[in-house]
């Protein structure tokens, strides 16, 4: 199949769907013959990041090694989606500037801290709540929004088929599959 490469940079709160969404893309571009690959904490945080932790500092490191190896998968002709809470907006800023122009493709996944929080699948909030995790993204570590993402997906309010569906869209209108 004919396509370029790219990384699709999935950012947003825990809880938000960052992780499906992306998957569930993955699995859509292997069923068109599209390399895709999907950088998640599963195969990172236990494996070339395992140390690393959740203050500013780690999460800075955390992604700036995200950022490159996603160049290296991109430099494989990959699409590679990540999927990291990425909440330091400078901290994305420089894995951007490690792309050419339209290579790296910022998708903010949307979702309103509440339904994150009511979704809570590993009880992380409300660890959080408790004091029992600190440093924890939307409760005791900010989020920074996306200034200009590429896209944004709302989760709450969309299908994940539909989710999917505009991502491909995207990348088609932007003649990258
Ligand atoms: C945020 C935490 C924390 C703290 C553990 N803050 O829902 P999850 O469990 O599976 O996703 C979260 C994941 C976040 O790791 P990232 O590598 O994406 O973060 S970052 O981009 O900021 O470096 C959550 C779990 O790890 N987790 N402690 N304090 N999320």
């Amino acid at each position: 199949n004919n396509h370029k490469s790219c990384v699709l940079w999935f950012t947003g709160l825990s809880g938000s769907g960052k992780s499906s969404l992306a998957n569930a893309l993955d699995k859509k571009l292997h069923s068109l013959g599209i390399q895709s690959y999907v950088l998640d904490g599963d195969n990172i945080r236990h494996g070339l990041n395992k140390g690393l932790g959740f203050s500013k500092e780690d999460r800075k490191e955390n992604i700036r090694r995200i950022g490159e190896v996603s160049k290296l998968f991109v430099d494989s002709g990959t699409i590679v989606s990540t999927a990291f809470i990425s909440p330091f907006r400078e901290d994305r800023c420089s894995v951007r500037e490690l792309f050419p122009e339209g290579e790296f493709i910022e998708i903010y996944v949307r979702c309103p801290l509440e339904i994150c929080e009511g979704r809570d699948p590993k009880g992380l909030y409300k660890k959080a709540r408790s004091g029992e995790i600190k440093d924890f993204t939307g409760i005791s570590s900010p989020y920074e929004e996306p200034v200009n993402p590429e896209l944004i997906i709302e989760t709450n309010s969309k299908s994940l088929t539909k989710s999917v569906d505009i991502i491909v869209d995207y990348l088609q209108s932007n003649k990258i599959i």
